[in-house]
């Protein structure tokens, strides 16, 4: 089973700023929390980061009969972008969204998703572990199909 798991704008700065919202983790150490996580249950997971949001749609579609199923975490385009979520349908791999403040009791620009429409599942406000949900259950999902 292989994940692609995307980062969006700004989160190459996990850990530079903001740890009160975002806390103290980088984002290289996100990313060997999932991937131990998923080396343990015998996953491959692939990272892909991106302040661009035509790159992020290009590493969308790349997944396309590559990878069985994305994590995404679209920061601040979860708000604004038609264009991820359409790819998201495009390609039509099972998908969660990841959030790690709660954006439902941030701004309420915060509180609307574009993107959720074309998820499984979504994840607001667990911090690093959402993403390690979002792999369970994207593992139980695919484990029966
Ligand atoms: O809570 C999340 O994961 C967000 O997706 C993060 C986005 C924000 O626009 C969403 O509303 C919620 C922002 C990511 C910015 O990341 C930073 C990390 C460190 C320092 C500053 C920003």
């Amino acid at each position: 089973m292989k994940l692609l798991i995307i980062n969006g704008p700004n989160l190459n700065m996990l850990g530079v700023r903001e740890p009160e919202i975002y806390g103290s983790g980088t984002l290289a150490e996100l990313e060997k929390l999932i991937s131990d996580y998923c080396g343990r249950k015998n996953i491959t997971a692939e990272f892909y980061q991106s302040n661009h949001e035509g790159d992020i749609v290009d590493s969308i579609q790349s997944a396309y009969k590559k990878a069985d199923g994305i994590i995404i975490n679209p920061a601040a385009y979860t708000h604004t972008s038609i264009a991820i979520p359409d790819a998201l349908k495009a390609v039509g791999l099972p998908a969660v969204e990841v959030h790690i403040s709660d954006i439902s009791a941030r701004e309420p620009y915060r509180r609307i998703s574009y993107v959720s429409s074309a998820c499984v599942a979504t994840i607001s406000g667990r911090h690093f572990s959402g993403y390690l949900d979002a792999v369970d259950i994207l593992e139980s999902r695919l484990k029966f199909s």
